[in-house]
């Protein structure tokens, strides 16, 4: 029940897609043999809706298993492959790590797609707290830094001067951990061209 599929990991994404990007940069990383099939976003191709009847994107393939949500992608394959640094050893550490990616989903993305419901108030707490994790975590490859990268890229593509980026500048020491995570090698290697935002598509 626990063996690893030994079938290729096929990917359903849209190239330029954020969410993508973490999980194509992990795999780059992992040096995984995968597929992956184009999917322009909103558009349903066949093999697609035999998965995921609603389209959600990006889709993962993995022998009988088939999941959506880049977070849970990207744990389910660090694990199939043996990930070492995936997390932190400490608990603390590593529950730190888990969080900090929720915030990024929480706060961090609906910012990006402009949703305006998270009040600008709580923007410090909550990148107070990305930037305690960044403190005491090296920029290197972990689930972590391949989670936030591809968001920190899209911020400055997308809304540059928005409250939630100026947020992110009076912070020195987490711009510099940010710009480091998106220079890591399977970072640059799965980046796509700069694409628009999703609202303006
Ligand atoms: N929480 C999801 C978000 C995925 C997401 O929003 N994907 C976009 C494409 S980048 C999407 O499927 N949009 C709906 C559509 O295009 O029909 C994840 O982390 O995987």
């Amino acid at each position: 029940v626990n063996a690893v599929p030994v079938t290729r990991p096929l990917l359903l994404a849209d190239h330029g897609c954020p969410f993508a990007h973490r999980i194509l940069a992990l795999l780059d990383h992992l040096g995984v043999a995968h597929e992956v099939r184009e999917v322009p976003r909103g558009q349903r191709p066949e093999g697609l809706e035999r998965w995921s009847p609603s389209g959600r994107i990006p889709f993962l393939v993995h022998g009988d298993l088939g999941i959506a949500e880049s977070r849970v992608i990207l744990e389910h394959l660090s694990e199939a492959y043996a990930f070492e640094d995936a997390y932190p050893t400490g608990l603390v550490q590593r529950s730190m790590h888990r969080e900090a990616m929720a915030i990024v989903d929480a706060v961090i993305v609906p910012n990006l797609v402009g949703d305006r419901s998270i009040p600008v108030t709580r923007l410090d707490e909550y990148v107070d707290r990305i930037a305690g994790v960044a403190r005491t975590t090296p920029p290197s490859p972990c689930l972590l830094t391949f989670h936030l990268a591809p968001m920190w890229l899209r911020l400055q593509w997308w809304r540059p001067e928005g409250t939630l980026a100026q947020a992110i500048r009076k912070r020195a020491a987490l711009v510099e951990w940010l710009d480091s995570t998106t220079r890591l090698g399977s970072v640059v290697k799965t980046c796509p061209a700069q694409t628009r935002p999703p609202s303006l598509d």
